[in-house]
């Protein structure tokens, strides 16, 4: 049975895995950029990826590939007006990515669940207190930079270490804000601002991230370091890779994979936890 947004949010104690769907109304994203923008299609591969066992569908309607431009609140409400009443219609989990009060409010009003935030709340302060005054959970995922320019040259001492503690303050400056830390969502974000060899020590790794608030959520998904690492130069073909790198992170703690290719990730974990003693 697919998980409630109360059992992902125990993930990390039951030891449950549990995956996000991503689906990006967008027209620019790396790998699915202008696929579904009508709602109809949005729909529809929402009901895919549910189906092939997702537990929440994250939308996205701003592309935060490295070199992209923000898009204005305005213009991602617009992409999103009529795709969220149709794919919250599916009665399901929907988190909404965004860095936007404005546009996070818009998307709870309209059915979802959760709030993915990219920037742990630095973009906007107000969506500590949005989702402090509605009780819902947040993804905090940590970046080096911009989207635009956080690929030019990033470097860290320590990159588990520092990512961690970046991490924990995040946490503390929502739970200053009201948002209860096991609602709090943790996620090291692989790509973001990161060379391969960090995105690798920080799967090989993500249980340093456990304990500081609730789940680690990975997000490997079609990334550049898996076809660096593999030859796939296309996204599309980067689909082994992506679940070989989430397997990774499950060893080590993680308990929310945010994919592209749910299926393929379904079936591994179905087999990595039989054999390896999280199957619930
Ligand atoms: N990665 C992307 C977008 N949102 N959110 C979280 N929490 N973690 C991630 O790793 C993450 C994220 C980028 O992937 P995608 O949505 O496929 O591409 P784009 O940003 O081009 O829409």
């Amino acid at each position: 049975m697919a998980a409630s947004v109360a059992d992902i949010l125990r993930s990390h104690s039951t030891g449950r895995a549990t995956v996000m769907g991503i689906l990006n109304v967008t027209p620019d994203s790396f790998s699915d950029g202008g696929r579904f923008l009508r709602p109809a299609d949005a729909r529809q591969r929402a009901a895919r990826l549910l189906a092939e066992g997702a537990d929440a569908i994250d939308i996205g309607a701003e592309s935060t590939r490295p070199g992209s431009d923000r898009v204005p609140p305005g213009e991602q409400i617009d992409r999103l007006r009529d795709v969220l009443p149709a794919v919250c219609g599916l009665g399901r989990p929907v988190s909404i990515d965004t860095t936007s009060a404005e546009v996070a409010a818009f998307a709870l009003d309209a059915g979802a669940a959760i709030v993915n935030d990219i920037s742990a709340g630095r973009d906007d302060p107000g969506l500590f207190a949005l989702a402090a005054e509605r009780g819902c959970p947040i993804v905090l995922m940590h970046m080096l930079g911009q989207p635009k320019t956080m690929q030019a040259d990033p470097r860290y001492e320590d990159v588990v270490a520092e990512v961690a503690a970046f991490l924990r303050g995040r946490v503390e400056a929502a739970e200053a804000a009201g948002v209860p830390r096991e609602r709090c969502i943790v996620d090291p974000g692989i790509g973001f601002g990161k060379k391969r060899e960090h995105n690798l020590a920080l799967l090989a790794n993500a249980g340093a991230l456990a304990g500081i608030g609730g789940p680690v959520l990975v997000g490997p998904s079609r990334k550049r370091f898996i076809g660096e690492l593999s030859g796939a130069a296309a996204p599309a073909d980067r689909v082994s890779g992506t679940v070989a790198a989430c397997l990774a992170a499950r060893a080590a703690g993680a308990s929310l994979f945010r994919v592209h290719d749910v299926a393929p990730l379904r079936q591994a974990l179905a087999v990595w936890d039989a054999i390896c003693g999280h199957g619930t």
